[in-house]
């Protein structure tokens, strides 16, 4: 009945799964760029958006978007994010009834299947909040600093050291840019594809420190091209964290599961969602 009032538009999985597609699509034709793909930078924004949470306080987190503004989108550990922001808002202009912060989240849900990874289900229902939202700068972690500054700052967030050495398993993708944080280079040889190559060439290789006028930061002694940080080192350092290193180097279906759930749970720290259901999304062929 083309009189009857039409109530507020609300998505199912399938107007989700068009938005999946679009950033997919997106993925797919734009690889002038990097290694080839925005999908690393994709993932770092969405983590980067959650990872600001404090359980004590309940702030932080997915929910709000607030990086879109300063002071937040200026904190240094945000540096080069604007790049995975303006890949998504054409994405944001075809489907305007999605919010940012959801938006973001997909986007590094998305990036993750992708680039071969993990299924990650999803969760809608964040919210953006504006200025006053935005969290103090240094909630995210310090590359130049040890094994207890990861514990540290994951803890504030409400992880396990499981939790912790998973997460970081995300340095299987992408790269260090020198405009960025000052670090250089990718951690593996395909920086494009999701793996457990991180923990792999951490637990196998031998990592020397780096010569050169940059931040501390190590080398693969084998090829001189790749890279690991101080805290990726880190992992090497302390017991409870090595264990997992060395479960993920050896066994990769362990690590695609344990990241897969640790990812959607970072995804999700402080939202207040309204529903329980989550949708997996069809990756694309
Ligand atoms: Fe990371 N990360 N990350 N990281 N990260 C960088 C790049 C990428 C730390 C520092 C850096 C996670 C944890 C940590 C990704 C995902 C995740 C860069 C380089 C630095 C520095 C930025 C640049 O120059 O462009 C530190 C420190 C930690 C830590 O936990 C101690 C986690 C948990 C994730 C995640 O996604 C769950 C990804 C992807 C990148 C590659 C970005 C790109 O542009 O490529």
């Amino acid at each position: 009945d083309s009189s009857s009032p039409k109530g507020p538009f609300v998505p199912t999985q399938a107007d989700y799964q068009k938005v999946y597609d679009a950033i997919a699509a997106r993925l797919a034709n734009e690889t002038d760029y990097d290694d080839g793909s925005y999908g690393p930078v994709l993932v770092r924004l969405a983590w980067h958006a959650s990872g600001t949470y404090d359980k004590e306080t309940g702030t932080g987190g997915s929910n709000g978007a607030t990086m879109r503004f300063a002071p937040e989108s200026d904190h240094g550990a945000n540096a080069g994010l604007k790049t995975a922001r303006d890949f998504l808002e054409p994405i944001k202009a075809q489907f305007p009834w999605i919010s940012y912060s959801d938006l973001w989240t997909l986007g590094g849900a998305c990036a993750i299947q992708e680039l071969s990874g993990p299924t990650i289900p999803w969760r809608p229902g964040r919210e953006d909040r504006d200025v006053a939202a935005c969290t103090p700068d240094g909630r995210l972690p310090d590359a130049a600093k040890d094994h207890r500054h990861i514990r540290d700052v994951f803890s504030r967030m409400g992880f396990d050291d499981r939790e912790m050495v998973a997460l970081i398993g995300a340095h299987a993708l992408g790269r260090c840019h020198t405009d960025r944080s000052g670090f250089d280079g990718p951690w593996n040889f395909s920086p494009t594809v999701f793996s457990n190559e991180f923990f792999r060439l951490l637990a196998e290789e031998k990592w020397a420190q780096k010569k050169w006028n940059g931040p501390t930061q190590f080398t693969d002694k084998t090829t001189g091209t790749l890279m690991m940080l101080p805290t990726d080192m880190a992992l090497l350092k302390d017991k409870g964290f090595k264990k997992h290193v060395e479960r993920y180097a050896k066994d990769s279906d362990v690590f695609f599961k344990e990241f897969s759930d640790v990812f959607v749970k970072l995804l999700e720290l402080g939202v207040p969602f309204k529903t329980e259901d989550r949708f997996v999304f069809k990756t694309s062929e």
